[in-house]
């Protein structure tokens, strides 16, 4: 079975830089595959994303070095199931709150008799090779999202979940949980101190800790700090502030500040 390249990255201690598509088009992801993230996910909570336009998009991202990645509406198995059988080689999913959140959600990554994923690869046989399984497994992450009071209220019992890989905090649904305004770099401490938390836990029961960020410098400053999986925006922000550039440049004016940096 093909490797995941992220868990070898990981295990070399390399920081994980990850794009994040919310345009639903295979031209898109392709181009963003091919300019040097290690994954690319593609996100069918906030992005314009379902299920029909996902699939060309991973046949697109199959063409270039990024780890195909997805994240999925909510916790729903049957969801997270055809994403698997699509090629996703790693889910994140939103709002994991309790420990019985992270347990259905471990399980429907999982083949029995570790979970309850049901068998038909499909394209994930394609992309990831005939052997697919049973190293299916092993090599898909499957990272929860820490971004509400109750997940942080369980986060040490979430993360001793066996299979669960590794958290993923959702900045701006974070802050507006801890009752601030929602932004992917929040200057409240309430907010600023539940990242370090976070982040602090998951080292310490030795599991991946990854943050969605607001920009190429906002997450080296996330990784300099110890995250190992960082996305510099979503492709939408990516776009939208280079062309806010490039018209301030055409007209000698200073750059307009980003409208925002997705989410
Ligand atoms: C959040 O900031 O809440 C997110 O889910 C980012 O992806
Ligand atoms: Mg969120």
């Amino acid at each position: 079975m093909r490797e995941n390249q992220l868990r070898k990255k990981l295990a070399a201690g390399q920081p994980i830089i990850n794009g994040w598509l919310a345009i639903p088009s295979s031209y898109s992801a392709e181009v963003m595959g091919h300019q040097g993230f290690d994954s690319i996910t593609v996100d069918l909570q906030h992005g314009m994303i379902g299920i029909d336009a996902a699939l060309p998009m991973f046949q697109a991202l199959s063409s270039t070095p990024a780890v195909p990645l997805a994240r999925v509406p909510g916790n729903d198995p049957a969801q997270i199931m055809r994403l698997l059988d699509t090629g996703a080689y790693g889910i994140i999913c939103p709002m994991i709150s309790t420990v019985d959140d992270a347990a259905c959600f471990v399980s429907s990554c999982r083949y029995p008799p570790r979970g309850q994923r049901s068998f038909g690869p499909a394209r994930a046989l394609l992309y990831g090779g005939a052997d697919y399984y049973p190293g299916a497994d092993h090599e898909i992450l499957a990272l929860g999202m820490i971004e509400t009071q109750a997940g942080l209220d369980h986060l040490d019992a979430i993360l001793d979940i066996e299979g669960l890989d590794g958290i993923y905090i959702g900045p701006n649904d974070l802050a507006l949980a801890l009752g601030c305004v929602p932004r992917s770099e929040s200057d409240e401490k309430v907010v600023i101190d539940a990242i370090a938390h976070i982040r602090e836990r998951a080292k310490a029961h030795g599991k991946i800790a990854g943050i969605f960020c607001s920009s190429g410098e906002a997450a080296g400053r996330r990784i300099a700090e110890g995250f190992q999986m960082v996305t510099p925006g979503n492709e939408v922000a990516l776009m939208s502030s280079a062309a806010k550039a490039a018209i301030a440049a055409a007209r000698g004016a200073a750059p307009a500040v980003s409208a925002g940096n997705g989410y």
